[in-house]
Formats: C-alpha cells, structure tokens, sequence
C-alpha cells in the first residue's frame, strides 16, 4: 500500500463527499462492504497524548483515523506505543472538543464568537495592557515542545515580554537545578548495561517514557541489580530486586549517609574526584557527621542496609548508577528536594561513573539548522525583569527560565500582573492550591487559553482558543537526543474535523499581524521545517512521508569535559554561593513532616501508566481501565487499617491544613505505614468533562498548600499532612 500524503488528504476529503452523497440511494450492504474493503493508508506524525511525542504511524480508513503504531525509526517510541496514545485518538473525533473561539458571559460559561472578534479584542486588550502596565505585566505559560515554544517564545519577545513559563516548577524544577548545578546537564541513565541501579521515587511503569521502559525492562531481564526506594511499592519496585520503603520527604538523608559511608570507606573513584571535581574536601567535610544510624531514624531504612547499598554501589562503579529520576522524589515535590536533587548527583560522581558505559551519559542531541536571520529576523530577546521573579536578587535568583506560574498567580491577586496566554497546560489543576491558583487566574484582566479540552484553566479563561488536533496540523521539526538520537515531525494526517479550529502557528501569526508584530512571522512553517532540516540529505517533501529519522551520533563515552562553568563536576557552587544559598549541599528537613502526630499521614501522589496527568480523564476507554480496576483510590497500609477499622473500598474523610475530601480506600501492604498515596490523575473541576464525573475522587493538589522554593522555584506538591477519619 503506498500512498503519497497529499494523496492521502485529497482521498479523504473524497471519501466524506462520496459517502455523503450516496445517501439517496443508499444501501447499507454495499456501504459497509464498500467501507471495509476500503484500503488503510498510513501518515507520520507524533503522539500528543503525553509530552514525551513517540514517533508515530497513523492508519486512515474511510478518511477517518483508525489506530496509531510505533514509528521505527523514532529514539523514543522505537516501533511501539503506550495505551494511553490509542486512547488520546478519541480526542481527534470527541463532540465535546472546542469547536469555535469561546468568549466568556459569566462564570464558567462561554459565547461562540468569531476568530475576527476573537483574535481583534484580544489584539486591543492586549495593547492597552502593554501601554498602560507594561510588558512586565504579561507572561505565556505552556507544556514546552517544538511548535509551541517557537512560536510564543517569538510573539512574545516582540511584544517585549520576557515571562514565559512552562509546566517544569510542578515537575522536575528541583532535580534539574540539582543536575544542572554540579554536573552541567541531565544525563540519560545506560541501565541496561549497569550492574547496580539505586531508583529512588522512579517508576517506569506509571510515569511512562517508552524509551526508558525498553531500558528498564531490559534492566529487569538482565544481570542488573535493581533496588527501589519509593515509600510505595510502585509498578518497577514489584518487579525489582528489592523495594525500600522509605518515609516520604527523607530521601536526603538516605543519599547523604551513603556518600558520607562511600567517602569514610574509601569506596568511591579517588582518580575522577582528584582530576575532574572541584570542592570535593568541603562537601566531604559538611556531610562528614551523616551516618547510616542516624539517616534510619529518619528515613527508616536500617542502617545496615545503608551500607551494603553503599557497598554495593562502591563495589560496582562505574557500572553503577543512582538514578536521575524525574519528578517522584525530588522533581518538584518538597522543601529540599532541590538538595536531595544536588546530593544524588554527587553520590554518582562519586561514583565516577558519568560517560561510562553503565553509568550516567550525556547523549548529544541531533542538530537542526535555523531561519536565515538576515531574511527573517528575530525578536530581541528582551531584558525586561521578569515578572516571576526569576533571576531576580532578592527573589528566585537561581530558578530556571522555566518560570514559576504559580507565583504569577499570587502577584495577579495583587494586581500587578495582568494577563497571561496559556497554550497546552492546565497550570490552575495541576499546581498546587486550586484555589490559589483559580484566584489568580480569575484576576487576571486578559486571560487567553489556547486549548481542545474545556479543562478547569481554560473555563476561567475570558477567551478559549481551539486549536485543530495533532492529526490535523503540521508541526516543527524537533529532535531527540538519547542512545537512539532522531529527528521528527507531526504532518497533517487528515483534513480538519472541525472546521473553526487552528493551528498554534497559524492564531500567532494571525494575532501578530494584529499587533503589528507581523514582520517577525514574514515566513511558512514549510519556510522554517526546511532550514530545520538543512544539515540533513533530505528534502522536506521526502521526510513528510517518512516522519521519523534516526540520526547516528558517537555516545561521548570517556568524555570527562562537563557542561559546568568549571568544566568540572561542582561538589562546591560558586554559583549558589554568590545567590546566598549553601555553596555545597547538606541536610535539610522537608517542610512539614519530620514531628507528625500519631493521626497524621504523610501524603504522597503519582502517576498511573494509563492516563496523563488530568488530561486524559474525560477519555472513555482510558476512564473504563480505571473504573474496572477501581484504582482512584487512597492508598493505606493494612496495620493502619486495621488498626482504625477501615475496610478496603470504605470511604474515609482525608484532611489536610488546606481542605477536606471524602475518597475510597484501597487497603495494602503496599504504602509504608505513615504515608498514604493518591494516584494523581483525577478530582477534575470542569462541568464539561462528562466521563471525568464518574470516575471524580480527589486531586491532590486541593489538599497541598501553595509554597515556593527559594532555589529552583519549585512548587513543592507533596509538602501536607493529612487525618483520616471514616465516613
Ligand atoms: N502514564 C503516564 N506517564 C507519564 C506521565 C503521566 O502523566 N502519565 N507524565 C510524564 C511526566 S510529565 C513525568 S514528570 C514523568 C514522571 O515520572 P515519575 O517521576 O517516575 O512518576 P511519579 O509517579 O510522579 O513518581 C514516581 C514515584 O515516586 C514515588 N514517591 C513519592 N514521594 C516519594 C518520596 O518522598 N520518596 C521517594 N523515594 N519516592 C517517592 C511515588 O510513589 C511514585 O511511585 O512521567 C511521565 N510519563
Ligand atoms: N497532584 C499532582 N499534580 C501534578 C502531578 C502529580 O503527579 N500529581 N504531576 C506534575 C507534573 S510531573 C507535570 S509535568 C504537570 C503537568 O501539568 P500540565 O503541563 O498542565 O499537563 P497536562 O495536564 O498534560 O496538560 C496538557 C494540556 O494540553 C491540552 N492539550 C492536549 N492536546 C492539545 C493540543 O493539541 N493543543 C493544545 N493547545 N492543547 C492540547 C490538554 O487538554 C491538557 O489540558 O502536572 C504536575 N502536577
Ligand atoms: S509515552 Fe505514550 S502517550 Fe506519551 S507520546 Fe509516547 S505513546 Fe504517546
Ligand atoms: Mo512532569
């Protein structure tokens, strides 16, 4: 079956013609002979489903798509998808998508206007805010991938806007300003070939990446010794050598005791320490009073354990790896994760085992090529403070340019920030303190929301955006590093479903011109995608069929040159220290837990592998798998249980300092006794998520306090403590 794509779309296009006007004399025999002999071509594009965008074949039938595969030649999907991609398919064809620009009457409810009205009251609100406030008053939030970020990043620098922000201070802020900080970079983890793997709060299984679950699972079938610490026993740790269950917040501890017992028994690599580290005697010096008796008090992993992990990590460098993790234990979750973050990238060069097959590796990423800028000149970027304090003395002098939205919000409840564009993200669910985050949001004098779903931000928004669905548009060309580095692009599988809805590139372009801004845009995307693509033996017409490349790149084994302002690895950060925050990392308390009550539980969250974050809710068959499972859920431990005459599936009333929620229990061995666990995907607020309804529990970010970390600016969303209490 070979098909070219412009084929492809006029066919589908004919096909819904055809189908239409056969209705007369219709035949139901003949059509459904018609429809199932029909012949099934196949596009590129890339899953949306998540923002890990897996390469992706898509299979059309009758003009409609009709199942996603891996593509082969993409580094993350490798040939194969998660389920969570056959069901975002629904949302191509889902009824209740935006359809139309939405403009808001009242509270939660929306008119249909034009995108001439839409896109010309925005332009003249947004010009007054900027006249008389300020570009400083303006910010643009987004799940950060190639079309989108292009795209605002561009619009709003010309606007003189310097606040853009992702999604990262609710994720994984904390442990890249710790990797980032000491060794210049995140690397990837080379698990298969590793002979001992400490993951502490990683679960492949939950939170999906699909090329890190090939690894993992490798991991697993091999000689690998995988040891997981999670104060629950998550969906790797079952199949791992050992599970730990730690107290939640006191990962810390346990990474310091072992590097302090590494360093004491001389375990640890002399020869990297001495030539490619620097500041390694006063990080020694300053963890030296941590010991394994004194880290299980806190962490409540015996002591002994502590050393032989420390044994064994030392007895097995550099094919020895503590894990960089993502966002479980210290991605963006409590008070010190950014140093729990900054100890565990010490432990492993410690270990010396950075660029060592095994160990930790800093894969280049392909290279894509760039707008002549002569022709197509860009935005200044501009020197505007930004109006989330970021790089500001005094405020988040360290936090990344990733921005910190949830910060946004309380200076929008101030009134000194005015108006934010989000595109992608649904900041007002998935921070911490919906409240918090719902006031600012409503105080913002132009709120724009560039959205498919009708998610709990966008029905605060005053204008709703529809963008057409990742089968519909073409996007940028972006590219993967890792040990399968590739290049890929989403490409237009089908012809729009609804006729009113856009491109993110094409309502940028159209609100630039508006704002007089248009000069900056004076190029297609096809324009763009070829200069991407330059460095490449390809034309863009040839990769629009192919979709996916992989890219052949020499892995930098034996490189000892890092990304650090030394070039070295930074035990000592000048860079902290000029910031005023310790210049090499130690013990620091979580910021609420270390003296709970006898009625208290530490509360903890995480993902499922068959949904994303909040998104995914209101997606029938991903909703079923929770509903046959019956896993929304609040995790307790069967003692605890026992103990409070609490049943499996009872329902009990969970409360925190913030709020109070009724959810059901699921009773288990499976959750360290002063912790309970609430998958993170569900407790929706939006009236316009039917399926979401069924399933609605609690999300934890309505129990967990808005807070702000003074390093990367993460929002903490695991600092509360909770009761029970049986309903
Ligand atoms: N299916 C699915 N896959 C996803 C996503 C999704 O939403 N759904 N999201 C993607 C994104 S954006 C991300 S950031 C990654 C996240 O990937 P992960 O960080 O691996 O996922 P989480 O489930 O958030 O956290 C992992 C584990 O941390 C544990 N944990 C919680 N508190 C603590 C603690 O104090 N100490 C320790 N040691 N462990 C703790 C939890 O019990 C959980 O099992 O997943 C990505 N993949
Ligand atoms: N309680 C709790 N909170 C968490 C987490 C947790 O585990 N527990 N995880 C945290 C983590 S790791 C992260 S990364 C953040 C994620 O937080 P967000 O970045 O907000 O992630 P999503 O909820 O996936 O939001 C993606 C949005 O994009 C929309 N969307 C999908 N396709 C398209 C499209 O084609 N165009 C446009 N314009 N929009 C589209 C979806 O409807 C959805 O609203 O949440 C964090 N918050
Ligand atoms: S991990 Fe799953 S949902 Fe995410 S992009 Fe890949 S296939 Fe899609
Ligand atoms: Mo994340």
């Amino acid at each position: 079956m070979k098909l070219t794509r412009r084929n492809l779309l006029k066919k589908s296009g004919q096909l819904a013609g055809a189908l239409a006007l056969s209705l007369k004399g219709f035949n139901f025999f003949d059509w459904s002979a018609e429809a199932q002999e029909a012949e099934i071509e196949k596009a590129p594009t890339l899953c949306n489903t998540c923002g890990t965008q897996c390469g992706a074949w898509a299979y059309v039938k009758n003009g409609r798509v009709w199942k996603v595969e891996g593509h082969e030649e993409d580094g993350r999907s490798q040939g194969k998808l998660c389920a969570r991609s056959h069901g975002g398919l629904r949302w191509v064809y889902d009824s209740d998508r935006i359809k139309e620009p939405l403009k808001r009457v009242g509270e939660e409810e929306f008119e249909p206007i034009s995108w001439d009205q839409a896109l010309d009251e925005i332009a003249e609100k947004l010009q007054d805010i900027l006249h008389e406030y300020g570009p400083r008053t303006v910010g643009f939030g987004h799940y950060p991938r190639s079309t989108g970020t292009f795209y605002g990043e561009r619009f709003m620098h010309a606007l003189g806007v310097s606040t853009v922000c992702t999604h990262n201070t609710s994720c994984n802020a904390a442990r890249n300003a710790g990797f980032i900080n000491s060794m210049g970079g995140v690397p990837d983890a080379d698990l298969a070939n590793s002979k001992y793997v400490l993951m502490i709060g990683r679960n492949h299984g939950g939170g999906i990446r699909t090329d890190q679950m090939k690894k993992v699972s490798k991991a697993l079938a091999g000689d690998t010794k995988i040891v997981c610490v999670d104060p629950r026993q998550n969906d790797i740790a079952k199949l791992a050598d050992e599970w730990l269950p730690i107290v939640p917040g006191t990962d810390l501890a346990l990474v310091l005791a072992i590097s302090n017992y590494i360093i004491e028994e001389g375990l640890y690599d002399e020869e990297f320490v001495e030539e490619h580290a620097i500041g390694f005697e006063d990080y020694a010096d300053n963890i030296s009073r941590i010991s394994p008796d004194w880290a299980e008090q806190i962490t409540d992993i015996p002591a002994d354990k502590i050393k032989e992990i420390a044994e064994e990590l030392g007895g097995n460098r550099p094919q020895a790896i503590v894990h960089p993790s993502w966002g479980g234990a210290f991605g963006a979750v409590y008070a010190n994760s950014d140093e729990t973050a900054r100890a565990v990238s010490c432990l492993n060069a410690l270990l010396g085992n950075i660029n060592q097959e095994g160990g930790l590796i800093f894969h280049p990423t392909p290279e894509l090529g760039e707008l002549d800028s002569d022709k197509h000149p860009a935005p200044e970027v501009p020197d505007t403070r930004r109006a989330d304090g970021v790089g500001v003395m005094g405020e988040f002098p360290l936090a990344g340019d990733h921005g910190l939205p949830h910060y946004l919000m309380e200076k929008a409840k101030e009134g000194t920030f005015k108006s934010m564009f989000i595109r992608h993200h649904n900041p007002v669910r998935n921070f911490p303190d919906y409240d918090h985050m719902a006031e600012g949001f409503k105080s913002l004098e132009l709120s724009v929301v560039f959205e498919i779903n009708m998610t709990e931000t966008a029905i605060l928004a005053d204008y709703i955006l529809p963008e057409c669905s990742f089968m519909e548009r073409e996007e940028m060309i972006s590219a993967v590093g890792g040990p399968k580095a590739s290049i890929g692009m989403r490409t237009e599988v089908i012809p729009k479903v609804y006729e009113e809805t856009k491109s993110f590139d094409e309502i940028i372009v159209e609100l630039a011109e508006r704002l007089d801004i248009g000069e900056y845009f004076n190029f297609t995307l096809d324009d763009l995608n070829e200069a991407l693509l330059e460095p490449y033996d390809i034309s863009l017409e040839e990769f629009k069929e192919k979709g996916s490349m992989l890219v052949d790149l020499e892995p930098p084994i034996g490189e000892t040159d890092l990304n650090t302002r030394s070039g070295d690895f930074e035990f000592y950060s000048e860079v902290y220290e000029h910031a005023g925050r310790s210049a090499v990392v130690g013990w620091q308390p979580p910021a609420v837990g270390m003296n709970i009550e006898e009625d208290e539980f530490r509360f903890i969250t995480g993902k499922e592998g068959f949904h994303s974050h909040t998104a995914t809710a209101n997606i029938p068959s991903l909703a079923q798998i929770t509903k046959d499972y019956d896993t929304n859920r609040l995790w307790i431990n069967s003692s605890v249980a026992e103990e409070m005459g609490i049943e499996d599936g009872d329902k009990v009333k969970v409360e925190s300092s913030l709020a109070a929620r009724e959810v059901r229990v699921k009773v288990t061995e499976r959750i360290h006794p002063g912790t309970v666990f609430m998958p993170s995907g569900y407790g929706n607020r939006t009236p316009y998520y039917e399926k979401s309804q069924e399933i609605d529990t609690l999300n934890p970010n309505d129990l967990v306090p808005y807070r702000t970390s003074n390093i990367s600016g993460h929002a903490m969303r695991q600092e509360a403590l909770v009761t029970l209490e049986k309903v």
